[in-house]
């Protein structure tokens, strides 16, 4: 540990641009530590964070509950695998299809493995229930997705950057407009073979794009006319980010398949997870699938506690309550911007629009400025930063960052 002590912001950079591959541009700043809403680099510094990991840290940095559980289970018993039973992943399988209100539960690690567990469900739910051809099963899934980085994922993701050189790519997956009912049910009317739409609630890697009103209702209708699964990739909008538990719950809107991951865990531990109702997980059967860690004993106790900061706290009515007080104080600002064209967002899930090309750098140039001023976010594409803050934020921490925000942002008025 003598050694991190003496490590400046400089040393840490050098080490990982020596010794790790350069699969980041991360902004210029070493953090080592986090409490709540703070973090604080090595040279001692405290910032807001308005990433929260994305959205993985919406309990708030290191939450005490969290911790606790989780060191008490790491103290105990830390990994079976699924050779065997344990005491406590029965007990996590119970607690969490219960709070979202599925017969079961498949726990897996990352996101995108949970991606992937659902794609495969839904497949075979295709083939043994459905009654596709084998091998002839298509999903539907949206332009501009963002669902992890897997090589099938990337299959039917339209980022360059994350496909080449990658290939071949995966099959069986057709992209539609987001947004777009017109698409989605002339898609489901010309595609017998359609098995499952694939969609984020709020297009979170995108740029924070919030779906017209209705939107998902009438996308789930349509899966049910055509016999489809409706699956909710919530990695990031789930767990009270976008003001309700799920960004479903906007339209009381229940997915055939929910995808879970991130805050599941608080940021503490990697935990993901896939649910659904019996008819649809009930064709996994033993041998199907499987992980090393998935549903280990200290991401079952690491989630319940998570799960339950979120309902004690209220963390999910906080979110809604002060991303409408954001949401009005920006659009207060914005009215006479010149660099700010627009915010948007549901809950503590915003982001705000530059007045400037994709391919500028403003947008980086202002999130440098914002860590100068003691709040850390990043833009998402070229001319659009995410401010996503833990949702254990108050009122006065919230509106002390509004105004590091608009200050911040008139030092790149054009017309001052
Ligand atoms: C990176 C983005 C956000 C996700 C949704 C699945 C996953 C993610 C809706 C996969 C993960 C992370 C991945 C991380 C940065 C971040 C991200 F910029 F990549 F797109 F949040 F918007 N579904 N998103 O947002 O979960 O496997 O990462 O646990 O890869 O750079 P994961």
């Amino acid at each position: 540990m003598a050694v991190l002590d003496q490590l400046t912001s400089q040393e840490a950079i050098d080490l990982e641009n020596k010794y790790g591959a350069h699969n980041y541009h991360p902004l210029p700043v070493v953090l080592s530590k986090g409490e709540g809403v703070h973090v604080w680099d090595v040279e001692g510094k405290q910032y807001y964070d308005f990433l929260s990991a994305y959205s993985a840290v919406n309990q708030g940095h290191c939450h005490p509950k969290i911790i606790a559980a989780m060191v008490a289970q790491a103290q105990t018993l830390t990994l079976t695998s699924r050779a065997f039973h344990n005491d406590i992943l029965g007990v996590f399988e119970a607690y969490v299809t219960k709070y979202f209100g599925f017969d079961k539960v498949l726990p897996m690690n990352t996101g995108a493995e949970a991606v992937e567990t659902a794609l495969k469900i839904c497949r075979k739910w295709a083939y043994e229930v459905k009654g596709i051809a084998n091998h002839e099963a298509e999903i539907i899934v949206c332009e501009n997705n963002f669902h992890g980085r897997t090589t099938t994922i990337i299959s039917f993701s339209n980022d360059p950057v994350a496909r080449k050189h990658f290939g071949p790519f995966t099959e069986g997956f057709i992209k539609i407009e987001y947004d777009n009912l017109q698409a989605l049910e002339t898609t489901l009317k010309s595609n017998p073979n359609v098995a499952g739409f694939l969609v984020e609630p709020i297009q979170g890697e995108a740029g924070v794009y919030v779906p017209s009103e209705g939107y998902l209702l009438q996308a789930k209708a349509l899966c049910v006319k055509y016999n489809v699964l409706f699956i909710a990739d919530e990695v990031q909008t789930g767990i009270g980010r976008t003001g309700k538990l799920l960004a479903v719950d906007h339209e009381n809107v229940k997915p055939d398949i929910l995808i879970l991951g991130k805050a599941l865990s608080g940021g503490a531990y990697p935990v993901s997870a896939v649910l659904a109702a019996n008819a649809v997980m009930n064709v996994i059967q033993p041998g199907n699938h499987g992980s090393t860690f998935g549903g280990n004993p200290v991401a079952a106790a690491v989630a319940m506690a998570a799960l339950e900061v979120i309902k004690d706290e209220d963390l999910a009515e906080n979110a809604e309550r002060l991303g409408q007080i954001f949401r009005s104080e920006l659009n207060g600002y914005i009215k006479n911007s010149s660099i700010a064209k627009l915010v948007r967002g549901k809950g503590l899930l915003n982001a705000i629009v530059i007045n400037d090309s994709e391919d500028s750098d403003t947008a980086w140039n202002i999130c440098l400025a914002l860590r100068d001023n003691g709040l850390l976010a990043k833009p998402t594409h070229g001319n659009i930063i995410r401010f996503a803050p833990p949702l254990v934020i108050n009122e006065k921490q919230l509106l002390d960052c509004v105004n590091i925000i608009i200050s911040t942002l008139k030092q790149f008025e054009t017309n001052s």
